[in-house]
């Protein structure tokens, strides 16, 4: 199942690089992409989106 995120704060290569790796280390992730244009993130799994969303800002970007 996907869950699609709306990520917002990410400016370059690297901001997508650091929410890809706070996604992957959510337990029950499969697969993550996130795009930076638009601000995205697809993540395949079991992770609930509450845990995703949390994830996201604990690395300093917003996600909903
Ligand atoms: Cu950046």
């Amino acid at each position: 199942m996907a869950t699609i995120l709306k990520v917002t704060g990410m400016t370059c290569q690297h901001c997508v690089q650091a929410v890809t790796k706070a996604l992957k280390n959510v337990p029950g992730v499969v697969t993550v992409s996130v795009s930076l244009e638009p601000g995205q993130a697809v993540v395949e799994g079991t992770a609930s989106r509450e845990a995703l969303v949390s994830a996201v800002k604990e690395v300093g970007y917003e996600a909903g």
